[in-house]
């Protein structure tokens, strides 16, 4: 049978199930990585396991979130990761070596590999023709402890790209456009795999940035062949070695095609608040604009940033405009120095940040009071800058520049420029002097921690019944972002669940928190794809600390489902859409939850009077998790 290339990698990594619709499988997972702001709570998880060392092919752990050390609690955090690292045999990527999705498609990813990080980008590395999957960190702790991953077989859209871009528009075009047919729930429950001819037009780091933003889809993952563009990077990346040839069989099947002509695009915008409010950038012509943020996993490869180089050479920044550089990594930055290209970034007035996450995850820099912010990242949920009232646009940095040099929104191909991006190099600078690998033996190593990482709290086994008041009752598309907000003031409490959770919910009701407490726990309520974007457990395990039994939703994005059944929290959809208008805040809700493998089943809603058929996707696997009070007791009881 002629097979796709998910069909085809999936195969040779299944463990059990198959890869019929939908249907339940476990995959063996190659590659993991961790960023600090998961990672902390990942390898609490791994060592509650008690092994010895890792058991996957690689580990490894990256720094770049939380890099802004106003405090110990940071420094605190990449000391743990970096012994952590030295004990269990994890390659440890220092601090201010570049952004892990970045580092990882430049030094470990490999063509036909699975790899599951603690970071909802990790399909990033789709781009290099690996199979990348977002996890919470503990399904991550469980890949290290060399458990497979367990999946629903992902819907197939083949996505066929054809013709050639058009000057000034780049990759990240071509994703806001597919997120401007799709939307930010487009994606849940599929993986896109890219071909025809307009791929071969493309750079892996170009791929790179398409499959990064599959993400906003709510895509499982984002896949490209491993071609000769793939080997063109290996090589300059001084890795021929990894590379074979991938690609789909010829007449494969698909669920879904989607096809895409790469000349009709032109530059679009991400309008705020959400990544999908995607319109031509012409249309939003001479909006004035306050800062330009360049830079993220998305958009801050040798080829984007030698591009803003060739634009900016011998231009500065517009008055009214503040811009700042986060680079990806430090390759990134040698080759444009390599180049004498960093040259013309420095003389431009665009400030210089850190290689690491930064503005992104509002690590710095966030705008002025009701400003407009174009940033070349992939997400501008509300808040998420740091700054409440600022609208945050998505671009490419073609667009971005152009808003830089003008002091307003500008289509890039109105400038008259004559910038054309590079190529990659035939030899990146390598140096992995940033990158310490594993010891034989770290049976010796201490793992450090300071009093800012507090032990993991446990759920116990799910009661017979449960009741309680709902407590807060949330729209559609709720973010992540939204139910446990990031942010330099928050980020630093990720090791800290007692302390992180003051904070759940923090900018749709502050009293959340408190109220939670003095009820004991309760209920959530959502809308339809509800705990869409990171992948952080937080969102999940801090609801968890405050006593949250269940969450109630029209639908789940897919990370945050597991997450909530990773950490004993019953996710439970409404079986007809309008049971969530016979719910209000403070109601009182009881369920029984002996035999949750009986479908409908019925909550009552006490106060109104009502009951309300529910239903949920657990498999028998998930069942016992949540009955087991979450992943680590049920996979504890497994090892
Ligand atoms: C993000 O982009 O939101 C993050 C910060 O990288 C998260 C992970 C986190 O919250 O630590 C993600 O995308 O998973
Ligand atoms: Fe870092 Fe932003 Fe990428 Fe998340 S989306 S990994 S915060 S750069």
């Amino acid at each position: 049978m002629a097979l796709n290339l998910t069909q085809k990698i999936i195969q040779k990594h299944l463990v059990e199930g198959s890869t019929n619709p939908k249907s339940p499988l476990s995959l063996r997972i190659d590659q993991t990585l961790t960023q600090d702001a998961t990672g902390t709570m990942a390898y609490l998880q791994f060592e509650a396991m008690g092994l010895p060392r890792v058991r996957n092919e690689l580990a490894v752990s990256y720094v770049d979130h939380n890099t802004l050390q106003s405090g110990f609690e940071n420094a605190d955090d990449h000391r743990f990761l970096q012994s952590m690292a030295a004990r269990y045999g994890i390659h440890f990527s220092r601090p201010g070596n570049g952004i892990c999705h970045q580092v990882h498609l430049e030094r470990f990813g490999i063509p036909g590999k699975t790899l599951l990080g603690s970071d909802s980008h990790t399909p990033t590395a789709g781009g290099i023709g690996m199979l990348a999957i977002g996890a919470g960190g503990l399904d991550v702790a469980l890949a290290m402890a060399g458990r497979p991953f367990h999946l629903n077989m992902p819907a197939v859209v083949n996505v066929r790209l054809t013709g050639k871009l058009n000057r000034f528009v780049s990759a990240k075009d071509i994703i806001l456009e597919i997120l401007r047919r799709l939307t930010v729930k487009g994606g849940v429950g599929k993986i896109l795999e890219y071909s025809g001819e307009g791929v071969k037009s493309l750079d892996v780091p170009e791929r790179a940035t398409i499959t990064n933003m599959g993400a906003e889809l709510g895509a499982t993952s984002s896949l490209f062949p491993s071609d000769a563009k793939t080997l063109q990077f290996l090589k300059a990346q001084g890795r021929p070695e990894a590379y074979q040839p991938l690609s789909a069989d010829p007449g494969a099947a698909y669920d879904e095609i989607l096809e895409v002509h790469l000349a009709d695009i032109e530059p679009l915008i991400a309008k705020p608040h959400m990544p999908d409010q995607v319109v031509p950038v012409r249309d939003l012509n001479g909006t004035p604009v306050h800062q330009v943020a360049l830079g993220s996993c998305t958009n801050s490869s040798f080829r984007d940033l030698s591009m803003i180089a060739r634009m900016m050479r011998g231009r500065h920044v517009h008055p009214n405009v503040s811009a700042a550089l986060a680079p990806g990594s430090r390759q990134v930055v040698r080759t444009l120095m390599e180049r004498g290209e960093w040259d013309a970034i420095i003389r431009s007035g665009i400030r210089i940040l850190e290689n690491v996450c930064g503005p992104c995850i509002g690590m710095g820099f966030s705008p002025p009071s009701h400003a407009v912010s174009l940033r070349t990242f992939n997400r501008n949920f509300e808040g998420r800058s740091g700054t409440r009232s600022a609208g945050v646009y998505l671009c490419s940095p073609e667009t971005a520049v152009a808003a830089a040099l003008t002091g307003s929104v500008t289509d890039p191909r109105d400038l008259g420029l004559k910038a054309v991006p590079p190529g990659i190099p035939k030899l990146f600078p390598l140096d992995d002097s940033m990158i310490i690998p594993p010891l034989d033996s770290g049976e010796s190593v201490e793992v450090i921690r300071g009093p800012n990482i507090k032990p993991l709290p446990v759920r116990g086994p799910l009661p017979e019944r449960i009741e309680g008041q709902v407590l807060i009752k949330v729209g559609d598309n709720i973010t992540t972002d939204h139910i446990m907000p990031a942010g330099s003031k928050i980020l630093p409490l990720r090791s800290n669940i007692p302390a992180i959770s003051e904070f759940v919910f923090e900018a749709v009701d502050p009293t959340f928190a408190q109220r939670a407490r003095a009820a004991g726990g309760g209920f959530i309520v959502g809308g339809s794809n509800y705990g869409q974007g990171s992948s952080r457990e937080h969102a999940a395990l801090a609801p968890m600390a405050l006593g949250v039994k269940a969450v109630l939703a029209k639908s789940f994005a897919r990370i945050h489902l597991a997450n909530l059944i990773n950490f004993g929290i019953l996710p439970l959809v409404f079986q007809e859409e309008s049971g969530y208008d016979h719910i209000c805040t403070g109601d009182v809700l009881e369920m029984k939850a002996g035999n949750l493998v009986q479908k409908p089943l019925v909550i009552l809603n006490k106060t109104q009077g009502i009951e309300i058929p529910v239903s949920h996707s657990l498999s028998e696997r998930d069942i016992a998790i949540i009955h087991a009070g979450g992943s680590l007791s049920y996979a504890k009881s497994q090892i």
